[in-house]
């Protein structure tokens, strides 16, 4: 063969070898308590669209018992010998407040309570958690440096909600050669897959000789691009793709959010204009999922299903198209009512709505103060709405930012009030107040004010091991704080007894609490037996 004839042969062969084109991905779902992997699974049902030639493989973590974790890893690396491994990594501080989870009982117990061994108990309680917490990170880092060590060529990248709000952190801890995005990843991993030397989207690069560089960009990625999920082809790449089956499955449906309520980052982590996907290409997505694979249940889990006027419209359309495909799931994501008519709440019970879940503060100047942008008279109109269009037995899901600055005895109070006229509409055992703290995160508007006010130090390290800091993150200060503590201290340990839901128990004591003690005094009358009765 003439030389010309090979030359752009070999250009292009070395153009390749420079630019690391991929033939071959593994993603690695860290570990979380088991959740639907979402983010990977657009992640390489996009890449295959765009670039089906590529074999790709998801390994979840999660799936795996922990101590064969490491081994597995291993294992798929060696075998496969991918030229790119994409770490997801969802969660790194979960002390996010939870009704259910056992950190804010400790963190409840340690602070408030009157019974000195249930606070020694708390104390030790809190070691273990914060070890698991620290461990759990470690843990990560180290599988990322196993990649490094058994595959010194591979690009290594990592991304995920937990990157996207500790990048600069996960960018100093990571192995060399990383490619650390931040926000959604989808061009980042075009590019990567790619072999681009200088990768899309905003996010950090540590490279061979550990120099870290960091490249901003906006959340730009066009939704559309995001056709029905192929699940045949995540079935081929994912062998744990059926363990999820039987609980909810996470459909995305828009990105974004131009809110910016105090405390919140998820405008942050999905860029604060909303994106769309094709409402058609959602409906399909959901109804393969429950034809084909006998899923019953469904998370839309944008930052907020629906908020502004055009976003509730596109969840009309969405609405529409399952309505139109006769789709059989029970749905829920975080709604706010702001644009709701009775049109659209009837169209959410008929494509079966499972809950409405929703932040929920009963008075106007904390919604305020927390700069919500609704209206509490609209709020309550449109809960009215849903028991119009045909309400049954839908569960009505309150996350409560309790004891947000602004709160007061009064508002307190106004909240109780208002959750009793939620009662008397669905019914109270359909209505769940859940205790919501609120949690400060990085880069919020609520944590300049809190550094400003002293509270926190303007240096305090969000990813902190301390557990006084870290008990700081839950935002409950006095003279509140421990009648709410105690409230819920007691729920929590009657609940039992009184076959009650904790959220519901610690209103109901609370409210008994409001109306005995005096302002100022943190405890009051006994009110366990007045809770037993309720
Ligand atoms: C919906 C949601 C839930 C739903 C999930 C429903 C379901 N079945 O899926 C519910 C309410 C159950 C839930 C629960 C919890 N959640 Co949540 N949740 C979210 C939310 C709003 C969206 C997550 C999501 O699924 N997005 C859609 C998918 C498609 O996107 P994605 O996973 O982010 O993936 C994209 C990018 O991250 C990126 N990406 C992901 N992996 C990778 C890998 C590579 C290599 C690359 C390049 C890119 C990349 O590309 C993807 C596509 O663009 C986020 C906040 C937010 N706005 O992101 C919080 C969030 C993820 N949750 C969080 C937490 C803490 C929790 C809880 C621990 C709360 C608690 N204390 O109980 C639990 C834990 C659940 C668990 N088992 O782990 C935190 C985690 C971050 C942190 N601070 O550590 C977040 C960020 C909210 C927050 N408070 O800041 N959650
Ligand atoms: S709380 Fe909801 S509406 Fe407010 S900024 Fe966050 S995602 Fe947007």
């Amino acid at each position: 063969m003439a030389w010309d004839t090979i030359r752009p042969l070999v250009e292009l062969r070395h153009i390749a070898l420079m630019l690391k084109i991929a033939h071959s991905v593994l993603y690695v779902r860290l570990p979380v308590w088991k959740i639907w992997p979402g983010g990977v699974v657009y992640l390489a049902d996009f890449i295959h669209k765009q670039r089906p030639d590529i074999r790709q493989e998801i390994l979840d973590l999660a799936l795996i018992e922990p101590g064969q974790r490491r081994a597995r890893l291993r294992e798929r690396l060696l075998d496969l010998r991918p030229d790119v491994v994409a770490f997801s990594w969802r969660n790194m501080q979960t002390f996010g407040p939870h009704p259910e989870n056992d950190a804010l009982e400790v963190v409840m117990s340690f602070d408030h309570s009157p019974i000195l061994w249930r606070r020694a108990k708390a104390t030790w309680d809190a070691i273990g958690i914060i070890w698991d917490y620290a461990a759990a990170r470690l843990r990560n880092f180290g599988y990322l440096r196993l990649a490094r060590r058994l595959l010194p060529d591979a690009r290594l990248a990592v991304g995920g909600t937990a990157v996207s709000i500790f990048g600069k952190y996960v960018a100093r801890k990571c192995p060399t050669d990383t490619v650390v995005v931040i926000g959604e990843g989808e061009q980042a991993m075009l590019s990567i897959v790619d072999g681009f030397t200088s990768p899309a989207g905003h996010h950090w690069y540590k490279d061979r000789s550990g120099n870290i560089a960091h490249s901003n960009a906006d959340e730009s990625f066009d939704l559309a691009q995001l056709t029905a999920v192929d699940f045949r082809y995540i079935e081929s790449i994912f062998h744990g793709f059926r363990e999820y089956l039987d609980g909810t499955i996470g459909v995305h449906t828009k990105r974004g959010c131009p809110f910016q309520c105090h405390f919140c980052l998820y405008n942050k982590i999905e860029g604060d204009r909303q994106r769309y996907r094709d409402p058609v290409e959602v409906a399909k997505e959901v109804e393969t999922l429950s034809t084909v694979y006998g899923v019953k249940h469904i998370w839309f889990t944008d930052a907020q299903f629906c908020s502004t006027k055009r976003s509730t419209r596109h969840v009309e359309a969405i609405l529409d198209e399952m309505i139109a495909r006769e789709v059989k799931v029970r749905w829920t994501g975080y709604l706010r009512l702001n644009h709701l008519t009775r049109d659209i709440a009837a169209k959410m019970l008929m494509s079966g709505l499972e809950s409405i879940d929703l932040s929920f503060t009963g008075t106007q100047e904390v919604i305020d103060s927390l700069t919500l942008g609704y209206d509490l008279e609209q709020q309550m109109a449109a809960f009215r709405l849903f028991k119009e269009a045909g309400y049954t037995d839908q569960q009505v899901k309150l996350y409560m930012p309790l004891n947000a600055p602004g709160e007061t005895r009064q508002t307190l109070k106004a909240t109780i009030e208002r959750i009793h006229e939620l009662y008397g509409l669905f019914g109270r055992d359909n209505v769940l107040p859940f205790i919501f703290f609120i949690g400060v995160q990085p880069d919020t508007p609520i944590e300049r004010k809190l550094i400003a006010a002293g509270y926190l130090a303007a240096d305090y390290n969000p990813l902190t091991l301390n557990p006084f800091v870290i008990k700081k993150l839950l935002y409950n200060p006095q003279p509140l704080g421990r009648m709410i503590g105690r409230a819920y201290l007691e729920a929590y340990e009657s609940r039992g007894a009184a076959d009650d839901y904790v959220g519901r128990a610690t209103m109901e004591i609370l409210e008994h609490q409001l109306a005995t003690s005096e302002p100022g005094s943190g405890s009051g009358a006994p009110v366990v037996a007045a809770f037993n009765e309720a």
